[in-house]
């Protein structure tokens, strides 16, 4: 079975942030069981997160993405799977982090392929793969603490605070 030939193409979204060199996060974005949504509003909640990504599998856990300084959610969540074997080498595998890229295969290309661009509250999900959560990753890194394509849009989104926050103190 190969990884490669039924794996959606990685984005161009690399963590400038990530401790470890480039191929280091090339390979956890490959073989990692979570994975990077955005798009979300601030007013959806994690439980509407959970039914959505339930449908592609056991969700392990749910990481909102929170405003640096009012802690409220601000537009993003990671969501992780367990690490768990494909049933084809289920029976005889003794590592499971040997074979951690036949997960992503089954359940993060499924996220990938089924969820991203459907709906959730009424906006477009957009899913993305991720290296795997550390503790700091859930806070907006924009100047104002919400995220920093957000402070850079120009557009008015009622979901996501309204206008642009660089737009706002104009
Ligand atoms: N896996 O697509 C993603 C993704 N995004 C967009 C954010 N995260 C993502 N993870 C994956 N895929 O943990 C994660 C981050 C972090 C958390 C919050 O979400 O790894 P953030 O959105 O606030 O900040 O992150 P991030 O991701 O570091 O910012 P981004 O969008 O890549 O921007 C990087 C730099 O580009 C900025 O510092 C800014 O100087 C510049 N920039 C971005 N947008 C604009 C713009 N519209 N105009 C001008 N400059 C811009």
């Amino acid at each position: 079975m190969s990884t490669q030939a039924s794996s959606i193409e990685l984005s161009s979204y690399r963590d400038q942030h990530f401790k470890g060199s480039r191929s280091d996060q090339e390979r956890l974005l490959r073989t990692s069981t979570t994975l990077y949504v955005g798009n979300l509003s601030f007013y959806t909640t994690e439980e509407q997160i959970y039914e959505l990504f339930s449908k592609c599998g056991d969700v392990k856990r749910i990481i909102m993405g929170l405003d640096k300084y009012k802690k409220t959610p601000c537009g993003f969540c990671f969501v992780e799977y367990p690490l768990v074997c494909c049933t084809v080498c289920m029976p005889s595998c003794i590592s499971y982090y040997k074979h951690s890229h036949f997960f992503n295969d089954f359940i993060i290309n499924h996220c990938m392929r089924y969820i991203n661009g459907t709906r959730l509250d009424d906006r477009t999900v957009r899913t993305d793969w991720d290296a795997g959560f550390v503790e700091g990753r859930q806070y907006g890194r924009g100047k104002t603490g919400g995220q920093v394509r957000d402070e850079y849009r120009t557009d008015y989104d009622g979901g996501r605070g309204g206008y642009g926050k660089i737009v706002q103190q104009k």
